[in-house]
């Protein structure tokens, strides 16, 4: 752990402690005030017990269940073979790179015969599955099935799925998530349309019926519906460059696994995907939410004594939207921003200075802001925090994103 993290951590720290320190004076209302500390927890446990998501998956060797761990790096992380099971015990794995880790539990071999190169005499058990389990709670089950075998006989494993379920619950009395994934789409025919976005009519036909097969198995098996993404996960790189490339939908994969994990697991993953569309969204959510709870605060108009509270909680969007997008976040990035939007801060200030400074971007009426106005206020600070720490975008245009949201957001709701 670098200083650098450090630093973007107990700025965030610093911003929740200040809001508490503000709520406990405030005149607010004893709602607001009782919202206001369930959204800081949230925030909390999002970005304090930030942990690495851990999937559990089920799958035939062969499926492709390294490729996507893989694809979902976009990078090589895991091994991939060719020919023979790599993949040898069931307990669980740490894939890292710099910007975050994923922990897989891999059962594959459950049902098969056959042994895997890397075990050493030792083939995947039941037992020793329920023993990583018992151990980690899986936060999500991902099914595996290359394309082409979606139709072949997948009964054993739908019956360890099943088993993996039931152990779950009982062991951490937790309902996992199960998406299904269909795998090596591009080995559907036609073979000529063999380049994403495949999107040959042909192709894509063939692909939803893949899709629909495996639902239906899934959901059969589930006793409800379950979602299956189809995928194709094959990249092949050299010397750090991509040079063959059939990635397709892994985004919108990691994007819906994402929505089905606790808050803890969210974070890490929309980090280590490095796909701005997953940390955008993860941003909005978070600002919108935000946003609302400023609104409601300010039913009544928000006392300038009060305002700190407010702008506490807008810099602790800020700083979470900025740890979104992977950056380290240090006090100079915090002033950078808020230059940008027009807000000049004085070198080595402090937080409380920073939160009067913010304060002078929303306009007063009388000696009070109006819930309008805060709400506005927040929804766009926290498209400015996308414009900038996640898509990167100039100064001049960040401004711009600021002023366009504000202000179309205050005569909605004026
Ligand atoms: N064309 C194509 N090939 C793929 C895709 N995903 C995986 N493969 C190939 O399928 C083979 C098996 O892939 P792996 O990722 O090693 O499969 P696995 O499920 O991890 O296998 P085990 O660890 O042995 O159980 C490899 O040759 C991969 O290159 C894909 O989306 N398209
Ligand atoms: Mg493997």
């Amino acid at each position: 752990m670098g200083s650098h993290k450090e630093e973007k951590y107990t700025q965030v720290k610093e911003y929740m402690e200040y809001v508490h320190e503000g709520l406990d004076k405030a005149r607010l209302p004893a709602k607001a005030k009782e919202g206001i500390r369930a959204e800081l927890e949230e925030l909390r446990a999002f970005v304090f017990d930030a942990r690495p998501a851990r999937i559990a998956i089920v799958g035939r060797r062969g499926a492709g269940k390294s490729s996507l761990i893989n694809a979902i790096f976009g990078e090589v992380r895991a091994e991939v073979g060719d020919v023979k099971a790599q993949t040898g015990t069931g307990s669980w794995y740490t894939y890292s790179s710099a910007s975050g880790a994923l922990e897989i539990l891999d059962t594959r071999g459950l049902g098969e015969a056959e042994r895997p190169e890397e075990a050493h005499g030792e083939e995947t058990s039941l037992a020793e599955v329920q023993a990583a389990i018992q151990d980690k709670c899986p936060d999500a089950i991902l099914f595996i099935s290359k394309a082409k075998e979606v139709s072949g006989r997948i009964d054993e494993d739908t019956k360890q799925l099943a088993e993996l379920k039931a152990f779950i619950q009982e062991k951490h009395q937790y309902e996992a998530p199960l998406i299904g994934v269909v795998t090596q789409v591009d080995e559907l025919s036609p073979k000529s349309a063999d380049r994403p976005p495949f999107d040959h009519g042909e192709k894509q036909k063939n692909i939803e019926h893949a899709q629909a097969i495996l639902a239906d198995k899934l959901a059969a098996s589930a006793g409800s519906p379950v979602t299956v993404i189809p995928v194709a996960a094959y990249f092949e790189i050299e010397a750090g460059e991509v040079v063959y490339d059939l990635r397709w939908n892994v985004d919108k994969l990691l994007d819906f696994l994402i929505e089905q994990l606790p808050n803890e697991a969210q974070m890490v993953l929309a980090k280590l995907s490095k796909v701005q569309a997953i940390q955008k969204k993860l941003a909005r959510r978070i600002g919108k939410r935000m946003a609302g709870l400023t609104g409601a605060v300010g039913a009544q108009p928000i006392p300038l004594a009060d305002l700190p509270v407010i702008t506490g909680m807008q810099m602790t969007m800020i700083s979470t939207i900025a740890l979104i997008s992977g950056r380290s976040l240090t006090k100079k990035d915090m002033k950078d921003f808020l230059g940008a939007l027009g807000v000049n801060v004085a070198a080595g200030f402090a937080f409380r200075q920073l939160a009067r400074q913010l304060a002078r971007l929303f306009p007063v009426a009388g000696h009070a802001v109006s819930g309008a106005v805060a709400y506005a206020g927040t929804y766009a600070l926290a498209e400015a925090a996308i414009a900038y720490f996640i898509e990167e975008r100039s100064l001049t245009n960040v401004k711009a994103v600021f002023q366009n949201e504000f202000q179309q957001k205050r005569e909605e709701n004026e």
